[in-house]
């Protein structure tokens, strides 16, 4: 069964699809601004002229709308009777909304679309895979790069201009490399000031090679290390490697968040601790599933899912370190392989 008959399945009713992943994932159009309709025996793209041989070509199996999409799309649901379409609630604007009001009753249905992609197949596996080895080898490439002085600016584009060099479309997101007090803000993007030496960066960074992403994150020190700032690194990467040692299929997300959360809270920086353990990654940088502290979803062979403790504090420092896994029946498959040893650059 392929993915849109899989998802009618799951909705028992048509589908509208808005965002540009799903897009992708559905169809195999990699273009934007274009929506598909997914119905039983029926699978159409509404795009424009920008996008008409590129449509035809990655969606075979899709009848091509290049034009006055919204009378087309009239016309398609009253041929076949159509009264209802599920839709992206979460990416669905009120202006865009209001070009489908009418046209069928909608139902949001962004939980149902999205959560076919948690499981990843092969092929999704290996270009994730591959997209973490890209990041890994950009990051290598920084830390042989890296000099005493340098902005956390500059760290950010040896990083992101290694990926793309090497097939990267973009940055999976905004690199973040935050020294000194910045590194306790747990999503301080790189600024143009001079990285604070003995004190840990937090880099955190990936990339888009092939539609999937990547995410990893690093901390580092230049010049040397400060000792609570080690204890606190040591105390990191304990977690880290707790959470690794017990995830697997069957387990909750939430358990596997514990692992680590445990382990901060006893060496007293629970509170340091201020966000989820990690999340999946796939064609989005963040997506199913979500590994929170209450979270009771059940980890299953073929997910992806990020560790990534970090310890965080105010007016001092931060640290994190995360790896990203694929879920597997007796373990994972941890797509990273950099040390996490002290590095002093
Ligand atoms: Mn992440």
């Amino acid at each position: 069964m392929d993915r849109c008959e899989r998802l009618l399945n799951e909705t028992g009713h048509a589908v509208l699809i808005t965002s540009d992943e799903n897009c992708y994932y559905y169809s195999g159009f990699t273009g934007g601004d274009s929506f598909l309709l997914i119905a039983d025996g029926y699978r159409g793209l509404f795009t424009d002229g920008r996008y008409t041989v590129q449509a035809k070509e990655e969606a075979p199996d899709f009848e091509v709308f290049d034009h006055d999409v919204i009378n087309n799309l009239k016309k398609v649901v009253s041929d076949r009777k159509i009264e209802v379409a599920g839709f992206e609630e979460a990416n669905m604007t009120v202006a865009t909304m209001a070009r489908f009001t009418g046209i069928f009753r909608m139902i949001p249905a962004g939980g149902k679309i999205n959560a076919l992609r948690k499981i990843k197949d092969a092929s999704e596996i290996e270009k994730i895979a591959a997209a973490e080895s890209l990041s890994e080898a950009a990051f290598n490439y920084f830390l042989e790069n890296a000099k005493e002085g340098m902005t956390e600016n500059e760290a950010a584009s040896l990083i992101e201009s290694y990926m793309r060099k090497n097939g990267a479309r973009k940055p999976s997101f905004e690199t973040i490399v935050a020294s000194g007090v910045r590194g306790a803000m747990p999503h301080a993007r790189a600024e143009n000031i001079k990285i604070v030496p003995g004190i840990p960066v937090v880099c955190d960074f990936g990339c888009v090679l092939d539609n999937y992403c990547s995410d990893m994150t690093r901390t580092v020190f230049f010049s040397y290390a400060d000792d609570k700032c080690k204890e606190i690194y040591n105390i990191v990467k304990k977690a880290n490697l707790a959470s690794l040692s017990v995830a697997k299929a069957g387990l909750t997300a939430g358990e596997v968040d514990k692992a680590a959360r445990d382990i901060i809270e006893k060496a007293g920086y629970g509170k340091e601790f201020c966000h989820s353990l990690g999340h999946g990654v796939g064609l989005q940088v963040h997506e199913m599933p979500y590994a929170r502290s209450k979270s009771d979803e059940i980890l299953e062979c073929g997910m992806t899912l990020t560790i990534e403790p970090g310890i965080y504090v105010p007016g001092f420092c931060g640290v994190r370190i995360e790896d990203l896994v694929i879920i597997e029946e007796k373990g994972v498959r941890n797509l990273n392989k950099i040390t996490k040893d002290i590095l002093i650059l």
